[in-house]
């Protein structure tokens, strides 16, 4: 069950500060400690980052504020609730904390269930804001990101590859007359095809940054950093194949006895530039269409 568990990193310079906030919360909550600014910065980035944090503010180097300024300045740490945990009681410092972002202000010394329950508070809405945020970014049919979650990372990763100077891969996924699939099996039906295409082609890519998306309606999209012309067309195949095996049978499609699907795709790169995220998209529509048009059932890569 531990995994479970939110968890709350301490930051504190004095050793034995953090072993009073540890033992009071240690029963409920997965601790991590810091006894630096810097390092309360790092621990709040990586795999494991921190569901709330309890900051000192008197601390050498980085002190509690700059911590905190820097936390709320940087957009992969700035949805994580702090709370100053700090012997200044005067009101302009709570004023100064809170003005910083800080969610809360706990002074020393402490009540012991009053810090337990200030800390209760922050996690549930924090793991209320994680559920409503994972929601708002997945598609609620298929249960694979959305179109919101898809046009971020494209955002994201069109400026790492730029910045890299590294291919990145977009393909445009459509199922084939799939009007008339719904049309004659029924919306339900259609629904239920939907959901067994998207896990067919999500279960394709394999590196941890390889995206898979429902864009909208049958149309699916697939975003392939570091991924080339060769590679595109490769994970394609595989696409067009996974769903093929499914075997949903479709007895109203001029393709085949089975649904199907086409693809498009477009590339990033030196050897085939685009001015923006926008005319990748465009690209890999173009060649969508292309593929709708040769007959469907297959892949066209950029033209
Ligand atoms: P093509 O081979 O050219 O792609 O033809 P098509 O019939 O697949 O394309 P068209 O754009 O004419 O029709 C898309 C259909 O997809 C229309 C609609 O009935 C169906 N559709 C879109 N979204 C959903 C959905 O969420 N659920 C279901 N069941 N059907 C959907
Ligand atoms: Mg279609």
């Amino acid at each position: 069950m531990s995994e479970t568990r939110a968890t709350v990193l301490i930051v504190d310079d004095q050793p034995t500060n953090i072993h009073a906030l540890a033992s009071l919360l240690k029963a409920d909550y997965r601790i991590l400690t810091a006894t630096r600014g810097e390092k309360a910065l790092e621990l709040s980035q990586g795999e494991q980052a921190p569901d709330l944090i309890l900051l000192d503010i008197v601390m050498p180097d980085m002190d509690g504020y700059e911590t905190c300024r820097r936390l709320k300045d940087n957009e992969t740490t700035r949805s994580i609730p702090v709370i100053f945990v700090t012997a200044l009681d005067h009101d302009k410092d709570e004023e100064q904390g809170l003005n910083l972002g800080a969610s809360d202000y706990i002074s020393k010394p402490f009540n012991p269930a009053i810090v337990r329950a200030r800390v209760r508070n922050q996690v549930n809405l924090k793991l209320k804001t994680n559920m409503l945020e994972k929601i708002s970014l997945q598609d609620g049919l298929t249960e694979i990101p959305n179109r919101r979650y898809f046009d971020q990372k494209l955002a994201e990763e069109w400026a790492r590859s730029s910045r890299n100077d590294q291919s990145l891969a977009l393909l445009m996924v459509d199922i084939d007359q799939f009007k008339p699939f719904n049309d004659h099996y029924g919306h339900g039906a259609g629904d239920e095809c939907l959901r067994r295409v998207a896990q067919a082609l999500r279960r394709v890519p394999t590196r941890a940054t390889d995206l898979v998306a429902r864009y909208g309606g049958e149309e699916f999209v697939v975003l392939l950093p570091e991924t080339d012309t060769r590679g595109a067309q490769h994970v394609a195949q595989a696409m067009l194949e996974a769903v093929r095996s499914l075997e949903v049978t479709h007895d109203y499609s001029d393709v085949a006895p089975h649904v199907t699907i086409s693809i498009g795709g477009a590339i990033q790169s030196r050897q085939h530039p685009k001015p923006s995220a926008e005319d990748l998209k465009k690209a890999a529509d173009t060649a969508l269409y292309q593929a709708k048009t040769n007959g469907r059932n297959r892949y066209q890569g950029e033209i």
